[in-house]
């Protein structure tokens, strides 16, 4: 989905890059391609259209039209508005002393490795994080967590062979925080489940309930579109 929409998107911009001068006009039909795009790789209607406005009002500025390179102008100018739409109003993480933080989603949609991920950004920034294998439905899960943690080299907290029972796996990793120091972040990665799964719905409640954390992260794969 991605590689086509940049395809398209780059088609689109060589096109207008390639006038030297540039019109309303052109710029209304790149636009409409643009949105033609976006709408097909799956982005929201109501988010395509103010998206393009926004690009469209700046585009219009007199200081684009008459610029000596308007068609990189514009470019300059949609990048700078996906930069502000996708990432404009990001939240920094609100992590307190021995913060703890438990990671959700769907099967599949890269709860682990943006564990992992998130672990080794923690580390850089000079906290001690602690990885906890909650996913209990996988037995490949444990595995998978274990090699992460090992190439970033991040202590990765096993449950017992055999163990079914999330909150106890949850009880053990507190248990060392305590003495654990400050800087230290407790990252939980929980296993994969749907709404409908009203028994895994309920183990997550009660381990949000037990483990009160700082933060919980939805982990969502970028192409989900509009089941999001
Ligand atoms: N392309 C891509 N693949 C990813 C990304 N994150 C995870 N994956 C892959 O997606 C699959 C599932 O990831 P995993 O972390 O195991 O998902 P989980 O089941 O939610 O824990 C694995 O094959 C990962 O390598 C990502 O950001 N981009
Ligand atoms: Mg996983």
């Amino acid at each position: 989905m991605f590689p086509q929409l940049g395809d398209k998107l780059q088609d689109i911009f060589k096109d207008l890059r390639g006038h030297g001068v540039i019109s309303e006009s052109n710029i209304d039909v790149a636009l409409r391609q643009v949105r033609m795009a976006l709408l097909e790789a799956d982005v929201d209607f109501q988010v395509a259209r103010k998206f393009i406005a926004r690009v469209k009002q700046k585009a219009l500025g007199e200081t684009v039209l008459r610029s000596i390179a308007p068609g990189q102008q514009i470019v300059k100018i949609f990048h700078g508005e996906l930069v502000a739409l996708l990432g404009g109003d990001a939240e920094p993480l609100h992590l307190e002393d021995k913060a703890r933080i438990l990671i959700v989603g769907l099967n599949g949609s890269g709860k682990t490795t943006s564990a992992a991920k998130l672990a080794l950004l923690l580390k850089k920034q000079g906290r001690m994080p602690l990885l906890v294998a909650c996913d209990l439905q996988r037995p490949a899960a444990i595995e998978q967590l274990a090699t992460l943690g090992r190439q970033i080299d991040v202590p990765v907290r096993i449950p017992d062979p055999g163990e079914k029972n999330v909150q106890r796996v949850a009880a053990a990793a507190l248990e060392g925080a305590p003495t654990a120091r400050a800087s230290s972040v407790q990252i939980f990665d929980t296993a994969g489940r749907q709404e409908i799964d009203d028994e895994l719905m309920d183990e997550l409640r009660a381990l949000k309930e037990f483990l009160r954390p700082h933060e919980i992260l939805l982990v969502a794969d970028a192409a989900t579109g509009q089941q999001a």
